[in-house]
Parts: structure tokens; C-alpha cells; sequence
């Protein structure tokens, strides 16, 4: 015990160095808290449901955004250069995938970036193209339709607020990713929804691409819509869903964001969670007392502006911004 000084000063020495490496493990964990403290707050800035109302308009204007006809053209052609008017950085992926009946479908998808070389980053999204057919419908079941809800409503939404960003850039990067053949899917086709997240979701993973964590919005400006905690969100981010559903209270819009859970739905956010390994919720209308569960609209032809309603583009808008301008 006491006879061996040198095996004591070898063990003084190894505690020494024990204290020290926790010491410096201690400072380096309060720099960095004390360095992310030390952010400006930046005040959120107010989401203009005007604005979003008339990029929805925009989209309804330009017909179908069916993939493989003109119409995809020409609202990507709309969505980047007005992306790229916000001083956003602005790329595409495009390519082709194979639709559920053996059909190859081009597809684009619109990556716009806010403080593109910040590490620490939140990905927001949404669905851009619109159903080929309106099979929830009674009549003209083989036209397309309008998609004023169902596609057009997060995207406009996430064009106010990519208008937000480059206006007023937040402390975080922040990624807008408008994903293209969400809605060419049949469902007793496995995987037939949502070609162009998928093939994202996979490039992502190769490329490391890794924010904290996402946010979909899908069917997010009907009047009187309700929100509720969606199954896959609550199984892969619960923590985010629960932040998103209490600060919309803190706001004042619990009216819409309802703390009820509903079952699981096969949207982009399922495959941005299991294919990109990235936790993300879904925003999405629930609405019980319909047999879709998505509304007496949804892939009908009275998916028009008439159901759009800038009170609900006003709640998420609002609610998105604060989260991510409260995030450091
Ligand atoms: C299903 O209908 C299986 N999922 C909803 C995904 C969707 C369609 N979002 C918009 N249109
Ligand atoms: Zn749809």
C-alpha cells in the first residue's frame, strides 16, 4: 500500500489527467452552450397569409402540375425563379422513376437553402406536383385536378416563408425542399406514393445530409382545417410534434393543431424518416367526419381555391416561422 511511491505518483498522475480531460469536456460543453447563447434573437417575422394565398393562386393558375406535361414545366419554372428572387440558393434534382404501372415519370425537385453553409440545420417541405386523376370524385374521374389544397398549399405556404428567410436569415440554416410525384400513387401499390421523396431521401443519406429535423406540410390551407399529432410523426419525432403542437397553442391556434393522435399515413415524411434517416413530422389535415379522413375535396375537382382559406395559411405559417427563428 504505502511502501510503492512510484506506483502513487503514477496513479496521482492518472487522476490528475482523469480531472483534467473532465474539466476540459466540462468547459467545452459550457463554451458551446455559452457560444449559442450568445445569438442574436431574431425577432420572428410576422407570415403574410396574403402572400402565401396569392403563391397558391399562382400554382392553381397554371393548370394541373401533372408530371410528363406542361404544366410540371412551368410551375418549376415558377417555383425557382421566384425561389431565387428571395436570395435563397436555389438547385434541382431531376431525373426519372417508375410510376406504379411501369410508366416512367419525370420529376423534379426544388432545393432552396437560407444560410446554405450553417452546420446546424432544419429541412422543411412539401409536396409540389397534383393528382393525374380525380378518383375521389363522381364525375370526369380521369381529369386531373385543380390541387389547390393537395399540393399547391404547403408549397405556397413555404414560399412565404423562403421569402421570410431571405429577407430576415435566421441563426440556422434552413433547407426548403419541394418534392415532385407525391400524388401519382395507387394504394393497393406498395411504395407507388411519393417517387420523388423517396429518391431524395436516398441521395440525401449517400451525401451525409443531416438536419435536425423536418417538417412536411401536406393539405395545410383549408378553411377550418384541423391537425392532429399524425402516427408515423409521433413514432419517429414525437418530441418535434409535440414543440410544433404547443407552440401553435402558445399562438393562439389551437383550434387547429389539435393533441389527438390519428393513425399512421403513408406520406413523404415516411420516407425522409426511414430512407434519410432524418426525424420528420408531417402537418397534415385531419378531418373525422369525412370517410377519407381528408376532407369532402380531397382528389376531387372541388379542390379549388374556393376551400382555401388564409386564417389556416396564417396558423402554420406562423407557427413554422416560430419554430425555426426560435431555434439556435
Ligand atoms: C394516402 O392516401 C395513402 N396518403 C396520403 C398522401 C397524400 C395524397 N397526400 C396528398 N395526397
Ligand atoms: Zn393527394
Amino acid at each position: 500500500m504505502g511502501g510503492q511511491p512510484g506506483r502513487m505518483t503514477a496513479r496521482l498522475a492518472l487522476v490528475i489527467i482523469t480531472l483534467t480531460i473532465a474539466c476540459n469536456n466540462a468547459e467545452d460543453k459550457v463554451s458551446s452552450k455559452v457560444i449559442r447563447r450568445d445569438l442574436p434573437e431574431i425577432a420572428t417575422p410576422s407570415f403574410n397569409q396574403d402572400s402565401a394565398y396569392i403563391y397558391i393562386n399562382a400554382q392553381v393558375d397554371i393548370g394541373p402540375r401533372v408530371p410528363n406535361t406542361p404544366g410540371q414545366d412551368s410551375c418549376a419554372k415558377f417555383l425557382i425563379n421566384k425561389l431565387r428572387s428571395f436570395n435563397l440558393e436555389v438547385s434541382t434534382q431531376e431525373g426519372q422513376v417508375t410510376g406504379y404501372d411501369g410508366i416512367k415519370l419525370k420529376f423534379i425537385n426544388i432545393t432552396a437553402s437560407s444560410n446554405p453553409e450553417a452546420l446546424n440545420r432544419v429541412l422543411l417541405c412539401a409536396h409540389w406536383d397534383t393528382r393525374p386523376i380525380a378518383d375521389g370524385d363522381i364525375v370526369r374521374q380521369n381529369e386531373p385536378i385543380p390541387g389547390a389544397n393537395d399540393g399547391a398549399s404547403g408549397t405556397g405556404i413555404l414560399l412565404e416563408i423562403g421569402r421570410q428567410l431571405g429577407a430576415t436569415p435566421p441563426n440556422i440554416g434552413v433547407d426548403i425542399v419541394l418534392f415532385d410525384v407525391e400524388d401519382h400513387g395507387r394504394t393497393n401499390v406498395n411504395n407507388s406514393y411519393c417517387l420523388g421523396s423517396q429518391y431524395w431521401s436516398k441521395a440525401a443519406l449517400r451525401k451525409g445530409y443531416y438536419p435536425k429535423f423536418g417538417i412536411l406540410l401536406d393539405m395545410v390551407g383549408a378553411k377550418d382545417a384541423q391537425f392532429y399529432m399524425e402516427g408515423y410523426s409521433m413514432k419517429f419525432a414525437p418530441h418535434i410534434v409535440k414543440k410544433v403542437w404547443k407552440t401553435a397553442a402558445n399562438l393562439g391556434y389551437s383550434n387547429y393543431f389539435i393533441f389527438k393522435q390519428t393513425p399512421h399515413i403513408t406520406d413523404d415524411h415516411l420516407y425522409v424518416n426511414t430512407l434519410a434517416n432524418i426525424p420528420c413530422i408531417n402537418i397534415i389535415q385531419h378531418d373525422p367526419l369525412t370517410p377519407t379522413k381528408f376532407g369532402s375535396y380531397w382528389h376531387t375537382h372541388n379542390d379549388n381555391m374556393d376551400i382555401i382559406d388564409r386564417a389556416t395559411l396564417k396558423a402554420v405559417g406562423q407557427t413554422v416561422l416560430e419554430i425555426i427563428y426560435s431555434e439556435k
